[in-house]
């Protein structure tokens, strides 16, 4: 049987990709050869265990892939161990999670509402309700984190685990500070680096692996790979928690890790999702990805530039990465209204709590963007002024659907000379 509804589906959601201005800032468009590795007949595959240590038979050839993606991955961030299995960054997580705590252990991470994530401690994630999460946030003058503050609370809450990363945080991090502070209290200390993952592999940010113990992340926002988690630590140590081997040796903190992800949180490795991993991680070692990054921070700088131009306030500033959140409050829009009217236009974005919001976060104040995914079409600085121009003209326009339709017309005409496969 063809399948013609999901067919249809598919040619859908591809020209809406293709016609549409893509801000998302956890979103990417991956190159052609990442799409067909996961659309391959390693998705028949069942290899539960490692490369060399399976559960199944048949596993010789995509034993290769895993093998592959670990050391590319491990030479993109200079680690010295890598899992490649989590299928997601939630996943990876969890599985972090699950090897350096007991149910009721302390757990500080970013506030969600300040930027952070739901995997960092949010009560209505496993993270929240399995774990003891208290916070750290940015300040209300600046926007940004005092690090100095996050020493204070840890002192007082004595967390186990020390979570940094955001998803809507538009600065670099001082992992200096945090590793001090975890190492005074007695805590591990976890990096999510989901967003700005190929920022800090081509070395435009700080690189959190010379200082965390354990950093995780996706693989499909600014890595532009297939969705998907990883795992990774720059050195690896002996489990602090007394575990030990039949010989009475304490485990090594990656056997722990390694665990925590099979069996202790998932079952079959996604084989395909893996091949595809790697072929995103040796595309993240080419000079072309150290150039796209560095184009992804300029397009940031240049929309948040025109942005402000336009009387819009951006919470701290300024950015430093890819991404960037507008504090609507001084438009008279809520975020919800504003993520609606762009849709409208096929400018895809998504509401965003802002630091401090007095809107719920089906409402809120305010709205990020993010440069990544248009970056890899190949819009440069001067694209993001006219991009700008069609936020304001929607925005303020907001309930006019002649003038919304209109820049509707212009976006499909427009990014039509724009190629949708990373690297066309
Ligand atoms: N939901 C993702 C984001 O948009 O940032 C993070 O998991």
């Amino acid at each position: 049987m063809k399948d013609t509804q999901i067919a249809d589906i598919l040619q859908r959601e591809y020209q809406r990709q293709l016609q549409g201005v893509e801000l998302i800032a956890s979103e990417n468009f991956v190159s052609k050869q990442v799409m067909q590795a996961m659309g391959s007949h390693l998705t028949n595959k069942y290899a539960e265990g490692l490369p060399k240590k399976r559960y199944y038979g048949g596993c010789e050839v995509v034993d290769e892939a895993e093998i592959l993606a670990q050391e590319r991955l491990k030479k993109l961030f200079g680690a010295v161990w890598a899992n490649v299995q989590p299928h997601s960054g939630a996943q990876a997580n969890a599985a972090v999670m699950l090897a350096c705590l007991k149910p009721g252990d302390t757990i500080l991470g970013f506030d969600l509402s300040h930027g952070g994530h739901l995997t960092h401690g949010s009560l209505v994630n496993f993270s929240g309700k399995l774990y003891r999460p208290v916070f750290y946030g940015v300040e209300k003058e600046t926007g940004l984190i005092d690090f100095s503050k996050i020493r204070e609370i840890a002192i007082k809450e004595r967390p186990k685990l020390i979570i940094c990363g955001a998803s809507a945080y538009a600065h670099d991090w001082d992992y200096a500070t945090l590793r001090a502070v975890a190492d005074e209290v007695g805590a591990l200390l976890m990096a999510d680096i989901a967003h700005p993952a190929g920022l800090i592999a081509t070395k435009y940010l700080k690189n959190p692996l010379e200082y965390c113990h354990i950093v995780t992340s996706t693989t499909h926002k600014t890595l532009r790979g297939p969705r998907g988690g990883i795992i990774m630590m720059g050195k690896d140590f002996p489990n602090p928690f007394g575990i030990t081997n039949p010989k009475g040796e304490l485990r090594m903190m990656s056997e722990i890790l390694d665990s925590a992800v099979f069996p202790g949180t998932q079952g079959g490795p996604l084989m395909h999702v893996i091949a595809s991993k790697a072929v995103a991680f040796g595309e993240a070692l080419t000079p072309e990805y150290h150039t796209y990054c560095g184009q992804v921070i300029k397009n940031a700088q240049a929309l948040s530039k025109s942005l402000v131009a336009m009387g819009y306030n951006i919470v701290s500033g300024y950015t430093e990465n890819h991404l960037m959140l507008i504090d609507l409050r001084n438009k008279n829009i809520t975020g919800k209204e504003a993520e609606n009217a762009l849709v409208q236009a096929d400018i895809t974005a998504n509401k965003n709590m802002v630091p401090f919001d007095d809107k719920s976060p089906f409402v809120t104040s305010g709205i990020r963007f993010g440069t990544s995914a248009v970056t890899t079409r190949g819009l440069k600085e001067k694209d993001m002024e006219k991009i700008a121009t069609w936020i304001d003209t929607v925005l303020m326009n907001k309930d006019n659907n002649t003038i919304i339709n209109q820049v509707k017309q212009e976006v499909h005409a427009y990014m039509q000379q724009f190629p949708l496969f990373a690297g066309e």
